[in-house]
């Protein structure tokens, strides 16, 4: 009944003899339609979450209430920040802007806190609770210092404690033994500049040229926010893999030598692939503790030549001309079973020297990640994002299907196999998830 009623919506011709009853049944059936209110999916995996939307007006004050309680509650307890972020999700995802809060009663990811919040903005335009946390000092230092490379809420915290106010505070002798906190300390202000799409584009397409020369036939994702449709950037990730399973191993180490050639990193640490099989099955908690995933990747800050970030389309030929590095270290192997760390020679100019030298370039933090091509999907999934994206995946597996989910593939436990996928679509089937495209996966 329901697909012949749609087609009789969508114009296709009733037989002659029953047009008559047709007539008498459809002004009910189109008055009942207004009443029935729309299903929201219970997951927001299972809804489609545009970057850009209805309700920027009560999803940014919930953001600015999630940030701090995340901020505020750390390790304790991070309820409170999901409560709220699980609220601008499910408002993200409505196809239409609210103009009354009852009309929100029966959607369950709206609670009492976000409910009062939105009822406030909607008498008054704003939320006290909302403007409070903007003005409060402490969470201007916290999100300053935590929004610094290397830097997170608990060392933010620390400094606060201390009583650091500002970056000038910022003692560095105290600071000697983390190369990313002393680079991005020194290179804060230019790191907090937004990357466009257009510079992102140029630098994955010289990361594509080098890495083909080395490995043909090899693929160089963008991920990320850009992935998703976004048009700026805190950084640029690129997801780089290989169809013959083995034949990227290697290719990182090569990579970054010729990337240091071309005088594009500034600094970064190259961390050796974690992954194991084995550990990864017997006992997932364990080894994914504490982190994103195990790929072996490159965290660091590269130097875009100014052209890229004006678009310039001869990009390619100009970068070859480039001056002496001004760090020396060795970049080379991922042979040792610890993380290598780029070291500042004793030689080199200092980060804040650096910083303030005549320079034809703009550092951008940059992440490389090398999957084996039969995680990839998975890894593409887990690097496209966003991160509440992928925590609902991955609650939703669990919960739904009794299976893990993870940047390197989807573990059955009632079945206790793995289930493989030769594209982003099977990641889906593999989930009973309709496909998503990326540009409606921003929770
Ligand atoms: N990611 C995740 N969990 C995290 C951090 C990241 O699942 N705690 C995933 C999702 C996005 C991807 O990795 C890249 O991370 P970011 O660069 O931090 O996020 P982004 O969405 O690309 O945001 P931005 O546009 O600011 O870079
Ligand atoms: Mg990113």
């Amino acid at each position: 009944i329901a697909w012949f009623i749609e087609s009789i919506k969508a114009g296709h011709p009733v037989p002659v003899e029953i047009q008559h009853k047709i007539q008498l049944i459809m002004p009910k059936i189109q008055e009942e339609e207004k009443n029935v209110e729309p299903v929201i999916p219970e997951w927001a995996c299972q809804r489609a979450t545009p970057f850009k939307h209805f309700n920027e007006q009560f999803t940014e004050p919930l953001e600015i209430l999630e940030k701090y309680a995340e901020l505020r509650d750390q390790e304790q307890d991070y309820s409170r920040a999901l409560a709220f972020r699980r609220a601008s999700c499910v408002l993200k995802s409505l196809p239409y802007k609210v103009t009354n809060i009852s009309s929100l009663k029966n959607i369950k990811d709206i609670g009492g806190h976000s409910s009062r919040v939105i009822k406030e903005i909607l008498e008054d335009g704003y939320c006290q609770e909302v403007e409070d946390i903007v003005n409060d000092p402490w969470f201007h230092k916290m999100k300053l210092f935590s929004s610094i490379f290397g830097v997170g809420p608990s060392t933010a915290k620390k400094w606060i404690e201390k009583g650091w106010n500002n970056l000038q505070d910022i003692n560095i002798e105290d600071l000697r033994n983390d190369w990313r906190v002393i680079w991005g300390v020194a290179f804060h202000e230019e790191l907090m500049d937004s990357v466009s799409r257009t510079e992102a584009d140029v630098f994955a397409q010289i990361v594509r040229e080098e890495a083909e020369k080395i490995l043909p036939g090899v693929s160089v994702v963008l991920t990320g926010g850009f992935r998703r449709g976004k048009p700026i950037g805190h950084d640029v990730d690129l997801l780089l893999t290989h169809p013959d399973v083995g034949s990227e191993i290697g290719l990182l180490a090569t990579l970054l030598q010729r990337l240091e050639e071309k005088e594009l990193i500034l600094c970064g640490n190259h961390e050796r692939s974690s992954f194991s099989p084995e550990v990864y099955q017997r006992d997932f908690k364990l080894s994914m503790r504490g982190q994103l995933d195990h790929f072996e990747k490159w965290l660091g800050i590269c130097k875009f030549p100014k052209t890229f970030i004006e678009g310039c389309s001869d990009i390619l030929t100009q970068i070859n001309v480039t001056k002496k590095s001004v760090i020396k270290g060795s970049l080379d192997d991922c042979d040792e079973p610890k993380t290598k760390f780029r070291k500042l020679s004793s030689k080199a100019l200092s980060p804040v020297d650096v910083f303030k030298s005549k320079r034809d370039w703009k550092a951008r933090r940059v992440d490389l990640i090398i999957s084996p091509f039969d995680q990839h999907y998975y890894a593409l999934v887990g690097w496209t994002g966003n991160k509440h994206f992928n925590r609902d995946l991955r609650l939703y597996s669990q919960r739904v299907l009794n299976m893990k989910l993870t940047s390197h593939g989807l573990y059955d436990l009632s079945k206790n196999v793995t289930v493989p996928a030769s594209s982003e679509k099977e990641v889906f089937e593999n989930l009973n998830l309709t496909f998503r495209e990326p540009s409606d996966r921003n929770c």
